[in-house]
């Protein structure tokens, strides 16, 4: 472990993580690192963890405030959840445990775009941060430091953390080193400055984190992989969606909107992004670049294969049998992916420059195009918007998938209003499921409301959709973008009482769950 530590003064500050753990104290507001489960602390946060079911036990609730990059696992924040040791936590996840106690009420959750996590924490939104617990792959002589799978947000919480806690992870490989670029010429208003970036493979920054050495008051070891999902083949409606997609591009290249290289790819993680990697790598392209947050599985692929000749992003994804393959052809990859932190892998000037094809899941779209990636029936909170706000608003095509049933078809991913908002009709260009795609771009509210209808809604919802729609032509108080106000929700009200949106038994169609 020495090698990975070589700077002197930094092995003073070797303890466990039971120590390390201790020196988080009730009520701190604790940074952490940490993207989509990956180069999350491993250690620290488990020991914090037992500590604060050690105390709830004795009567003392022990809660601090949470900020991540995005996800980060069950070693994180599901242990911190089943301690009931979050009073609040920002700005993404996607852990069972942690969602429940979000959305029973006992946890504060802050879902906001990720992008805007660094700048709001230097504005002091946020209000102090007393302590940053930091995963990183070593430390140099020089004390600067070896990012790890992932960087977020961690230059903004090293920088503005009162004290730090690295855990340095042997597991990470050695050879991460040099696939970062950390930009540090971000500033607030008035003295920012443009971000000089002008395409996916530019570097524009350092392949190291910085950390003021006496803030760092305690150094742990751990040799842990990170989350590594299982990769889950696509499914039938995912590889639809993926065919309905690549037409789509197809027609966009024929029409001279499009070149063959197309345009710096962003996707989410997932059945579908998967599936449409996948479609990718067999439509015959080549020399396609991503500007992305995620590389997820699919992505090392096209890498391998040369349809992707390289991957702007933050952070990895990958199942174990990926992180395999990527140590075992580091050297190949480490040319060919650059990780930057968060607020430059989702900045709205770099996406709208770089023109940005934004590809992102979503729950449910409504007849005029608004989209709601986090909420089931309103109010229940399923992950969070990550970063598919940041690329919808500002790439070149905005993008949303989505099977068009969910639950055996009890629920229509497409419905009259959608139950919360998280992309406006404004920032909607194109919405697909297995049924069809939607090219919203260039029309007026009831062009669309006809068009994703016709083309997206599944046989078993598109009566009930055009009946609703048929009625609030006739019968809405104004005629921009009618609508039924006291019936626009009655979809989910139904799904809330009766478990369906629909008005007879649920019948087995594809759908994604
Ligand atoms: O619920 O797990 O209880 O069965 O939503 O759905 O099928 O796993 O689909 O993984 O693509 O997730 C929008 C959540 C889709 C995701 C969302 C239920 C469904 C299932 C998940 P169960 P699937 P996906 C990059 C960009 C926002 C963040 C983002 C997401 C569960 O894409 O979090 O884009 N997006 N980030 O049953 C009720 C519906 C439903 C529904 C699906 N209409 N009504 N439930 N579900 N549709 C990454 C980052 O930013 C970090």
């Amino acid at each position: 472990m020495c090698d990975r530590i070589r700077n002197a003064g930094m092995h003073d500050r070797m303890m466990s993580a039971e120590q390390a753990a201790a020196l988080i104290k009730p009520g701190m507001t604790v940074a952490m690192s940490g993207f989509t489960g990956a180069g999350y602390p491993k250690a620290v946060p488990q020991a914090l963890a037992a500590r604060m079911e050690a105390a709830a036990a004795a009567g003392s609730p022990f809660r601090i405030k949470v900020l991540t990059g995005a996800s980060t696992a069950p070693e994180l924040d599901g242990a911190l959840a089943k301690a009931n040791g979050m009073e609040l936590r920002l700005p993404y996840q996607s852990d069972p445990a942690l969602r429940e106690r979000i959305n029973s009420g006992e946890i504060d959750y802050i879902d906001m775009h990720l992008s805007h996590v660094a700048q709001h924490t230097w504005s002091g939104y946020f209000g102090k941060i007393d302590l940053a617990v930091v995963e990183v792959a070593g430390i140099l002589e020089d004390g600067r430091l070896v990012p790890s799978s992932s960087v977020g947000n961690n230059k903004t919480w090293l920088e503005q953390a009162d004290q730090v806690i690295l855990e340095v992870n042997a597991f990470q490989p050695a050879g991460l080193e040099g696939m970062h670029d950390i930009y540090y010429g971000t500033a607030l208003p008035p003295e920012r400055k443009p971000i000089p970036l002008t395409a996916p493979d530019e570097r524009i920054g350092e392949a190291y984190l910085h950390v003021d050495p006496a803030k760092v008051v305690a150094v742990v070891t751990t040799d842990a992989p990170d989350r590594n999902s299982p990769f889950t083949a696509p499914d039938e409606a995912s590889r639809s969606i993926a065919v309905h997609l690549l037409d789509f591009f197809g027609h966009e290249i024929k029409r001279g909107r499009l070149g063959r290289n197309l345009l710096p790819l962003q996707s989410g993680v997932g059945n579908i992004a998967n599936a449409v990697l996948a479609a990718l790598s067999e439509g015959g392209y080549e020399g396609l670049t991503a500007y992305t947050e995620v590389i997820q599985d699919g992505m090392l692929d096209l890498i391998r294969t040369g349809v992707l000749k390289m991957a702007s992003a933050t952070s990895f994804s990958l199942s174990a049998a990926g992180v395999q393959e990527f140590k075992d052809n580091i050297d190949f990859y480490r040319t060919r992916i650059l990780l930057r932190t968060q607020e430059i892998s989702n900045h709205p000037e770099l996406i709208r420059r770089l023109g940005v094809l934004a590809m992102n899941g979503m729950i449910e779209a409504d007849i005029y195009g608004n989209v709601n990636s986090t909420h089931i029936a309103g109010s229940k909170v399923m992950n969070g918007i990550g970063g598919s706000g940041d690329f919808a608003r500002n790439g070149s095509i905005s993008i949303f998938m989505s099977p068009s049933t969910a639950k055996n078809g009890g629920l229509s991913s497409i419905v009259p209003m959608v139950s919360h908002v998280d992309h406006t009709e404004h920032d909607t260009m194109i919405i697909v499921t297995e049924q069809g795609l939607a090219d919203l771009r260039g029309l007026a509210p009831k062009q669309r409301a006809q068009l994703i209808i016709d083309r997206c809604a599944h046989p078993l919802y598109r009566p009930m959709l055009q009946d609703y729609y048929d009625r609030a032509r006739r019968e809405s108080y104004g005629q921009h973008s009618p609508h039924l106000l006291a019936e626009a929700l009655s979809w989910h009200d139904r799904f809330v009482e009766t478990g369906t949106m629909h008005t007879f038994p649920t019948i087995n169609q594809p759908s994604r769950s």
